[in-house]
C-alpha cells in the first residue's frame, strides 16, 4: 500500500534494523523499544490487522507463528528466559500502524495485565 510505513520497511524503502526476512515475512527492531528484545515481524503483503485476515492467509499466519516467531525468538536468545507475542488489533487494542505486525518482547519479566 502506497502510504503504508511498514509496506515501506518491508520493500525496503525505509532501512530498519532487519534481524529475519524470508520472501514472505520481515522481522526488525521497533523504533522506540520497551524491553531489552523489542521485535515486530511483519508479513510482506499488506494487511491491515488480525481482522483483516482471511483464508488465503493461513499458510501466511500459520509461518509467523510456528516458524518465524520462535527463529526470532531463538536468535534473540529469549526463547529460554520466555518471551510475549502480541499484536494489538483496533483502536481498543492500542493499534497504531495498520499493517498487521506482532510484537516479540522478552529479555526482562512481564508484567499482567498490559496496561
Ligand atoms: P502498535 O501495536 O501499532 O502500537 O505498534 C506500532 C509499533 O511500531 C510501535 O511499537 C512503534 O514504536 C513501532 N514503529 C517502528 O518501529 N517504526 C516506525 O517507523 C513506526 C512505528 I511509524
Amino acid at each position: 500500500m502506497a502510504d503504508c510505513i511498514f509496506c515501506k520497511i518491508a520493500s525496503g524503502e525505509i532501512p530498519s534494523g532487519k534481524v529475519y526476512e524470508d520472501e514472505s515475512v520481515l522481522a526488525f527492531r521497533d523504533l522506540e523499544p520497551q524491553a531489552p528484545t523489542h521485535v515486530l515481524i511483519i508479513p510482506k503483503k499488506h494487511i491491515g490487522s488480525i481482522m483483516a485476515l482471511t483464508g488465503a492467509d493461513k499458510e501466511l499466519a500459520g509461518h509467523i507463528l510456528t516458524e518465524v516467531a520462535p527463529a526470532v525468538a531463538r536468535s534473540c536468545g529469549v526463547d529460554e528466559g520466555g518471551f510475549r507475542l502480541v499484536a494489538n488489533t483496533g483502536a481498543d487494542g492500542g493499534q497504531t500502524v495498520g499493517h498487521l505486525h506482532f510484537h516479540l518482547l522478552g529479555g526482562r519479566s512481564m508484567t499482567w495485565p498490559p496496561g
